[in-house]
């Protein structure tokens, strides 16, 4: 049996942990003969609910489950830490980045700090809370030690969305369509791109651009349904989502450790090394492939002007989120 990975969730005793804690025990996330260990961690007035969501954990008799540690001390959290997925944040009241990071600006470099120092050394990290690829950025600049490539934030849930959207539209099964391309921000105005996607028609993948032959819908609606799905979620289920979140958060570390099927890309936030022109020292969600835990950028893809345009804004709106959060760090 292989040793236990440590698995860190912050903002446990919150929705999305509570869809997630099990799909982790379960070996969604790295595997079904990867044994884990989770460390719970939320913030002090919460630790009653977590020590429910603990005692559910536990009850769910996962043979994968090699312990659970649920606690509001950062420290204890992260000792030995493999893999963290930061959930954890303060809540979003409107839909604007901005607002969100002046307060989890302090959080990301209190919990980057306790990762630096406790976490085991090629510790990888994901972060899903809000702003995300500004968080991941402050996380990465107060845990200088942890390998910058380690370090990346979530666009996988618009990634699938996006999936989902190709889909219905063409009436097809998600599972024949692939390499849709969430670029930059994970934001209101994030980008989904279709024009790299392509249908496994039985006969071989086809575009989905010609299969579709609209490119108003592509540039238009298909855009918006994906920008506008988390609210659509609400108002139906009058709680956001939560198990979509899980799956994609399980969805990306699983692809990035243990791989991309050949000839799939993913969508992942990550450092940005200048590919496709945008600016490094931003967290920018690219097109990946995965191989043995390392990503590489799709490199090559031809870029139209109207993709152009809505990459260069969102790298400006990122270049912003990033200014924001330094003017309260410095
Ligand atoms: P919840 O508000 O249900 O849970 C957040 C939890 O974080 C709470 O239990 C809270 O007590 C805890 N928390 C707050 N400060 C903390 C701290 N300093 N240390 C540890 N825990 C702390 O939100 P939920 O619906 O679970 O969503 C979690 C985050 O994911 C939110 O920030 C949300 O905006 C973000 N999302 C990001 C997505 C993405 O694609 N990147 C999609 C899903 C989701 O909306």
């Amino acid at each position: 049996e292989k040793d236990p990975l440590i698995v860190l969730v912050t903002g446990a005793a919150g929705q999305i942990g509570y869809a997630l804690l099990p799909m982790i025990a379960r070996g969604a996330m790295l595997g079904r003969d990867q044994p884990v260990i989770i460390h719970m961690l939320d913030i002090e007035p919460n630790a009653e609910t977590l020590i429910g969501v603990k005692m559910e954990l536990m009850d769910g008799a996962f043979p994968l489950l090699k312990g659970v540690i649920a606690t509001s001390d950062v420290i204890e959290a992260c000792k030995g830490v493999d893999v963290a997925i930061m959930l954890g944040g303060f809540p979003h009241r409107k839909d604007d980045n901005k607002d969100l990071i002046f307060s989890n600006v302090a959080i990301y470099k209190a919990q980057a700090s306790a990762l630096e120092q406790h976490a085991d050394p090629d510790c990888k990290v994901l972060v899903v809370a809000n702003p995300a690829n500004t968080n991941a950025l402050i996380l990465k600049e107060y845990a200088p030690s942890i390998p910058e490539e380690n370090i990346t934030s979530l666009t996988r849930l618009d990634h699938n969305r996006a999936l989902n959207q190709i889909a219905e539209k063409l009436n097809v099964n998600v599972g024949d369509v692939k390499n849709v391309i969430i670029w930059g921000n994970h934001s209101s105005n994030l980008y989904p791109d279709a024009n790299h996607a392509t249908v496994n028609t039985g006969v071989g993948h086809e575009s989905v651009k010609e299969l579709i032959d609209d490119d108003h819908w592509l540039n238009t609606n298909f855009i918006t349904n994906v920008q506008t799905r988390g609210q659509t979620i609400v108002k139906a289920r009058r709680l956001s989502c939560a198990s979509s979140a899980a799956i994609s958060v399980c969805d990306h570390m699983r692809d990035w450790i243990l791989g991309t099927p050949t000839g799939t890309w993913v969508s992942m936030g990550v450092y940005s090394d200048g590919s496709y022109g945008i600016q490094p020292g931003l967290i920018y969600s690219f097109p990946v492939t995965c191989e043995k835990g390392e990503w590489s950028i799709v490199q090559g893809l031809k870029i139209d002007e109207f993709a152009r345009g809505k990459m260069d804004a969102l790298q400006r709106e990122l270049i912003e989120e990033k200014r924001v959060a330094y003017s309260y760090l410095h």
